[in-house]
């Protein structure tokens, strides 16, 4: 097998985002497109020469055609044994497992996440180093400034290699382990949470549905919540992965996931219910007759982590996105942990995690994790809830209500303008960026506002600067927004406006009535309206 060298160009617009490079389908299937991402990742981290790299995606449409080209490109840059998942397959808290438990130098997840998937939809590459966690800035940095500088890349001339079943087979000089995507990562959950709880409570009749969105999820959700809990077959809905995940969109959320959220509220509700979303590590928790934003599930999880075994040893700390409610920060205070508000993005959960200072950290974004692997979690954050629901034996509403009462409640909402001119958005935030610094005391509505800044980071392990990382605007009273703009979207701009108050002895129900006031005070700082020709947001969350 000869080793090819192409020669190539830089292309345009290589930048990884909040989470990896995430574009259309089609630009990944141009000739050279992926192959150039690939190559600027190989020189960005010294060459893969001798290493052992993780490969598997969430399925969507070009996963297969994109592993093959990746495992030809590993065996020509010289990498010693790449594990990729049957089919190709791996979600991405599975795949970082992997790295971390057979000491891999890093791996590539193929995945755009929760965005659609199809030849007319997104496609996405994310590159994982040796902790199982997403690539941090410097690593990003240094992808971007290669995939400037690239004039070759190298292949292997070669067939494509079976990755239908479980077996070691070579590529030129390199091995190719094709691994059950599932095995590992079931057993890991097996060590974390009370099984045979579960079990007895889904075998006392206690009803669950899971909803897979025909993304990857589905074979790690049948094989645990089915066969090893016990769950009714038929428990998870949705179970076969899909390319174009049965054209949907396979994000958690009250929009996204709408006929799972309406199940709820309906008549023959279920117990529990949840979703993931297409690479598995986003989750949406529901109980019948309610729905748990994930500030408040983050924040659940973390009060009640010592009910299952691999947390009974107690929480470290905890940590948050900025634009996280601070539902969190309330119980870290009060069990006297320390708490981090990080800017969004996994990626800046790393240091604190490798360094042991928190366990548990979470972003509203529906994501939830712990220290077991260095991703967001989705199936994770189910089975925690379970085990916290078998060993309590309340229901998700009374366990909620039981927490607001002891810790008031936050309220909380994302609103989203999707696919708004880029122009228009990136005027909106630098226009506010600059009349920050005269907000405090200015009326906004019926609010005062107390503080304006624009969120930097300091990483307490390595130092390292983040800035740039949204608006964040206090109130007198203490309720608070933040603006930013979207790093994973793929057309034109979207805005995320972000909104919380608290409440110490909650009374309503109704999230947007209790938010009206800083939803106000927004939109007289911001003029989105306006500025966005839009009336209303596209997603409430
Ligand atoms: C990715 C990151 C998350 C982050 C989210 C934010 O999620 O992994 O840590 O919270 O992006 O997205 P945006 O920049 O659009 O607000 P995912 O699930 O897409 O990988």
């Amino acid at each position: 097998m000869q080793v090819k060298s192409v020669p190539t160009k830089p292309v345009e617009g290589q930048k990884p985002g909040t989470s990896g490079l995430r574009k259309k389908t089609r630009q990944f299937m141009q000739p050279g497109y992926l192959e150039n991402f690939v190559q600027a990742i190989w020189n960005a981290i010294g060459g893969v020469s001798g290493k052992t790299l993780v490969l598997g995606g969430d399925g969507r449409f070009f996963n297969d055609r994109a592993a093959q080209i990746i495992l030809r490109m590993a065996a020509a840059s010289g990498a010693a044994r790449v594990i990729v998942g049957q089919g190709a397959l791996l979600s991405t808290p599975a795949a970082s497992n992997l790295i971390r438990q057979r000491g891999a130098d890093g791996g590539i997840i193929l995945s755009a996440s929760h965005n659609p998937g199809g030849a007319d939809a997104d496609f996405g590459v994310k590159y994982n180093t040796a902790n199982g966690g997403p690539a941090p800035e410097s690593v990003t940095a240094a992808i971007h400034e290669a995939s400037e500088r690239l004039d070759h890349y190298l292949t292997l001339e070669a067939p494509d290699i079976d990755l239908s079943r479980p077996r070691t087979t070579g590529l030129g000089a390199m091995a190719v382990e094709v691994v059950d995507p599932v095995t590992d990562y079931a057993t890991l959950m097996e060590k974390l949470f009370d099984f045979n709880a579960i079990r007895a409570l889904l075998q006392g009749g206690y009803q669950l549905r899971f909803d897979a969105m025909h993304a990857v999820t589905g074979p790690y959700a049948v094989e645990i919540l089915e066969r090893r809990l016990g769950a009714a077959p038929g428990s998870v809905i949705n179970a076969t992965p899909l390319p174009d995940f049965g054209q949907g969109h396979p994000d958690p959320n009250p929009v996204w996931a709408k006929p799972l959220y309406d199940a709820i509220f309906g008549p023959d509700a279920p117990d529990f219910a949840a979703a993931s979303d297409g690479d598995g590590d986003r989750n949406m928790i529901l109980g019948r007759g309610i729905y748990v934003g994930p500030s408040d599930s983050l924040a659940v999880l973390a009060a009640n982590a010592h009910l299952c075994p691999g947390y009974a040893g107690g929480v470290r700390g905890v940590a948050r996105s900025m634009p996280t409610s601070r539902a969190v920060d309330r119980v870290a205070a009060a069990r006297g942990w320390s708490c981090f508000a990080t800017p969004t993005g996994w990626k800046f959960f790393g240091n604190l995690l490798d360094a042991g200072m928190i366990t548990l950290c979470g972003e509203e974004s529906f994501g939830t994790g712990s220290d077991h692997v260095r991703e967001k979690d989705g199936l994770w954050a189910v089975l925690m809830w379970l085990n916290i629901l078998a060993a309590t034996r309340q229901s998700v509403a009374g366990l909620l209500a039981a927490h607001w009462a002891e810790f008031g409640r936050s309220w909380y909402s994302r609103h989203d303008y999707e696919a708004v001119d880029a122009a228009a958005a990136e005027a909106l935030i630098a226009d506010l960026r600059a009349a920050l610094p005269d907000l405090p005391g200015q009326q906004a509505g019926a609010l005062t506002v107390s503080e304006a800044a624009e969120f930097a980071y300091t990483d307490p392990v390595d130092g390292s600067r983040a800035e740039r990382q949204g608006l964040e605007i206090g109130f007198v009273g203490g309720a608070r927004t933040v603006l930013r703009l979207s790093g994973t979207g793929t057309e034109g701009a979207t805005l995320r406006v972000y909104l919380e108050s608290h409440e110490a002895s909650p009374t309503g129900t109704d999230t947007q009535a209790a938010l009206a006031p800083v939803i106000a005070a927004v939109e007289a700082l911001a003029g989105i309206r306006a500025r966005t020709g839009r009336d209303a947001p596209d997603v409430i969350t």
